[in-house]
C-alpha cells in the first residue's frame, strides 16, 4: 500500500471570490412571469482565471421552489444562472480536486436582488446597475498532501491587485481601508461609552441628592 505523505508544517492558500449579481428583467421575458430578476451565483478565481485543479466540481443548492434544486457544476465557470422573485439562502458545497484527499468545504451566500442602499454618494441605485454581493475568501490547504501540493504549486492562482481598479472590488487597498473604517467605529464606540457612563453617573448623583 502506497502511504501518503503530507508536507508537514506547511500550509498553502487559495483566493476565492463568491457571491451573485442580479439585474431586473422589468418585464422582460424571463421564466415564469411572476419572475423579476435573472441572477448569477458563482465561486471564481480573483481574476476569473480557472480554478478547476484544485476545486473538482461545485454543487449549488437552490431554495426548493426551484426546479431540481441542487444545481452541481463540474466544469468552470462554476455558477448558475436563474431567473426568480426572492432572495434566499444557497448552500455551495465546493469538492476538491480528488488527488487532495480534502473533505468538501461548505459556505453560505445569501441571495441579494435588490439595493439596500444608495450608490453611496446619496443618489438612488440606478435602476438598470446590476446589484452585486461578493465576499472574498481565502481557502487554506494545512500539510497537503505532497502530489496536491505540487498541482498548488504549478498553478499559482493571482492574488488580489494591490490597488482598486473598476474591475476588482477586492484589493490590498480596500481591506486597508476596511481596517480604518473599524478601528475609527471602535474608538468612537469607546468615546460614546465613556460618555454615556459619565451622563449615568450625573443623573444618578442628581437622583441620590434628591
Ligand atoms: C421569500 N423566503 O419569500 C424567500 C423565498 C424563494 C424564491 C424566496 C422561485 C422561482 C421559481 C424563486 O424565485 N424563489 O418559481 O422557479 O422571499
Amino acid at each position: 500500500m502506497t502511504s501518503i505523505k503530507r508536507m508537514k508544517g506547511l500550509s498553502l492558500a487559495r483566493p476565492i471570490i463568491y457571491g451573485n449579481s442580479a439585474t431586473p428583467l422589468n418585464g422582460k421575458k424571463g421564466g415564469d412571469a411572476d419572475h423579476t430578476h435573472r441572477w448569477t451565483i458563482s465561486v471564481r478565481g480573483v481574476n476569473n482565471e480557472d480554478i478547476s485543479y484544485f476545486i473538482r466540481k461545485v454543487a449549488f443548492k437552490l431554495h426548493d421552489t426551484y426546479d431540481n434544486p441542487n444545481r452541481v457544476i463540474e466544469k468552470p465557470p462554476f455558477e448558475v444562472t436563474e431567473t426568480g422573485w426572492g432572495e434566499f439562502d444557497i448552500i455551495i458545497k465546493i469538492h476538491f480536486n480528488p488527488i487532495s484527499g480534502e473533505k468538501p468545504l461548505t459556505l453560505y451566500h445569501h441571495l441579494k436582488l435588490h439595493p439596500y442602499e444608495e450608490d453611496g454618494l446619496g443618489n438612488p441605485w440606478p435602476k438598470q446597475k446590476p446589484v452585486t454581493s461578493y465576499q472574498y475568501d481565502e481557502i487554506v490547504f494545512n500539510e497537503p498532501i505532497d502530489s496536491f501540493y505540487t498541482i498548488l504549486q504549478e498553478n499559482t492562482t493571482s492574488n488580489v491587485p494591490l490597488k482598486k481598479t473598476p474591475h476588482h472590488q477586492f484589493s490590498l487597498q480596500a481591506e486597508q481601508e476596511e481596517v480604518e473604517r473599524l478601528d475609527k467605529a471602535l474608538k468612537t464606540t469607546a468615546q460614546e461609552i465613556v460618555r454615556y457612563r459619565e451622563k449615568c453617573k450625573r443623573l444618578e448623583a442628581e437622583l441620590a441628592s434628591k
